[in-house]
């Protein structure tokens, strides 16, 4: 079966429970099942993740690119969290791996501080969904899924 990849960065394991105003009531477990159940009606095998640390969040980009190579792997959904505005390093793991990726936000990052204005992940993604709340996980897979044929 077919892997796909829903990769969270950092603080994400807070979700739901502070700032709701901002992200919403909605917990990262509570996303997961949404990602399984989305998944499983696109037939594909879920691999959800969840790291606050930048060195991890390469690791799991490169294994995913390696699935990607060997053909086990469609790609990955990925919410870099604040690494977003950050991370050189996940830029150059996601294009070094040639990883499909679609770029996920829960808030708008363009209607707040101007500093959550500029992805390092955008120029190497194929997609970017943004401001539509943990909904965006779901069309982050079915455009992934439906972009990339395996
Ligand atoms: O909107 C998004 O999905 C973000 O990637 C969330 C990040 C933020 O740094 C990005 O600019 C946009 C923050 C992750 C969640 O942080 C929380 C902090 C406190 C309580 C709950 C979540």
């Amino acid at each position: 079966m077919t892997s796909v990849y829903v990769l969270n960065g950092p603080n994400l394991n807070l979700l739901g429970t502070r700032r709701p105003e901002v992200y919403g009531s909605t917990t990262l477990a509570d996303v997961e099942d949404l990602c399984r159940q989305e998944a499983g009606k696109l037939g594909l095998e879920l691999e959800f993740l969840q790291s606050n640390h930048e060195g991890q969040l390469v690791d799991w980009v490169q294994e995913a690119g390696a699935r990607v190579a060997t053909g086990d792997c469609l790609g990955a959904v990925f919410n870099p969290g604040a690494y977003t505005h950050t991370s050189i390093a996940l830029h150059d793991a996601i294009e070094g791996a040639s990883l499909p990726v679609v770029e996920v936000h829960i808030s708008n990052v363009h209607a707040r501080e101007e500093f959550r204005r500029h992805s390092y992940v955008s120029p190497v993604a194929r997609g970017v969904v943004v401001g539509f709340g943990v909904y965006g996980y779901v069309l982050a897979l079915r455009g992934l899924h439906q972009t990339i044929s395996r």
